[in-house]
């Protein structure tokens, strides 16, 4: 079997370098997405996964990590502060405990008992970008998340910061399928918010006889429609990648409209998908998403397909 690895993103460029290393001898892709997606956290210029990662609104670093074999292990770590990788911690939740998911001081602890070393993730970039965030939104209640961040999305809903999430999908020489997917979610979001990025079914999928999914974009759109979880049932009923992609944006986008009227309705969910014969593909609800493939040698940046060709307006609804 041929390697293929697949990821979220322009950095996706580098992160799948990593992984393809992995694969082409002849490792196996769990390692692959586990050590490919930490080159975009240890990457301070990669604005909402790891290391340099926007704050929360109380300027809070937390991390949300998830990963999941072809044996349906999985491990996923959620609003975690001050380790680095929470990948590596997904991996040995997988590996090492009983459970599937850790949250907050627990994951922690966990960590540091398994010898991370705890630092400080914001960057002298990060703390300006919080600064002028506060100072542009002072008086303004925090707790209105998403409608607050419509302002910066109704320029540039693709925007670095907005959307870095680092998702993965790798198939390795034996044909056995991983994915992982790691953010520090959205800038300025409610202390404790999780994103979908850690919910397995929603940031990521796969399962072994079919292939694997994951996203990248405004998780709460994500997490309503189990997105990833949702390609792989299109997958394993015949669709290619790139239609059980397209069939989540579109239950993405249904359950947006259906679930209210009131919230902004401009936000960007993109997924990506690759199949047990290494076909691979993508799809996004809006223009702009790109995603990384590494195949035959080559390392390519595609431009994703997309759903909604006009711009939405929302007194139509
Ligand atoms: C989240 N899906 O926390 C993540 C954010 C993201 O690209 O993907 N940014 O909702």
């Amino acid at each position: 079997m041929k390697p293929v690895v697949i990821s979220t993103w322009k950095h996706g460029i580098d992160a799948n370098k990593a992984a393809y290393n992995i694969l082409v001898s002849g490792g196996n892709s769990l390692d692959a997405v586990e050590n490919g997606v930490k080159v975009s956290e240890d990457d301070p210029a990669v604005l909402s996964v790891g290391y340099g990662g926007l704050p929360d609104a109380d300027g809070r670093v937390t991390l949300d990590a998830a990963i999941m074999d072809w044996n349906a292990r999985v491990g996923s770590v959620v609003c975690v502060e001050n380790i680095r990788n929470p990948i590596s911690l997904a991996r040995l939740i997988l590996e090492d405990t009983e459970h599937t998911v850790l949250a907050g001081d627990g994951a922690y602890d966990f960590a540091i008992k398994k010898g991370f070393k705890p630092e400080s993730l914001l960057t002298e970039d990060s703390i300006k970008r919080f600064r002028e965030w506060k100072e542009s939104n002072s008086g303004k209640p925090e707790e209105i998340h998403t409608d607050d961040f419509v302002k910066p999305w109704e320029k540039d809903i693709n925007a670095d910061g907005n959307h870095d999430t680092i998702g993965m999908v790798a198939i390795d020489k034996k044909a056995n399928v991983s994915a992982s997917c790691t953010t520090s979610g959205m800038a300025w979001k409610l202390h404790g918010r999780v994103g979908d990025s850690p919910v397995i079914g929603a940031g990521l999928y796969v399962d072994g006889e079919i292939g694997g999914a994951a996203s990248t974009g405004r998780g709460e759109e994500c997490i309503r429609a189990c997105g990833s979880f949702l390609i792989v049932e299109m997958m394993r009923m015949g669709l290619s990648p790139k239609d059980s992609c397209r069939v989540a944006c579109e239950r993405v986008h249904k359950l947006n409209l259906l679930s209210s009227k009131n919230r902004d309705h401009l936000y960007q969910v993109g997924f990506i998908a690759l199949n047990k014969k290494g076909e691979h593909g993508a799809f996004s609800v809006r223009k702009g998403f790109q995603y990384a493939v590494f195949e035959n040698g080559k390392n390519i940046l595609y431009d994703s397909d997309f759903l909604i060709r006009e711009e939405y307006i929302i007194q139509d609804l």
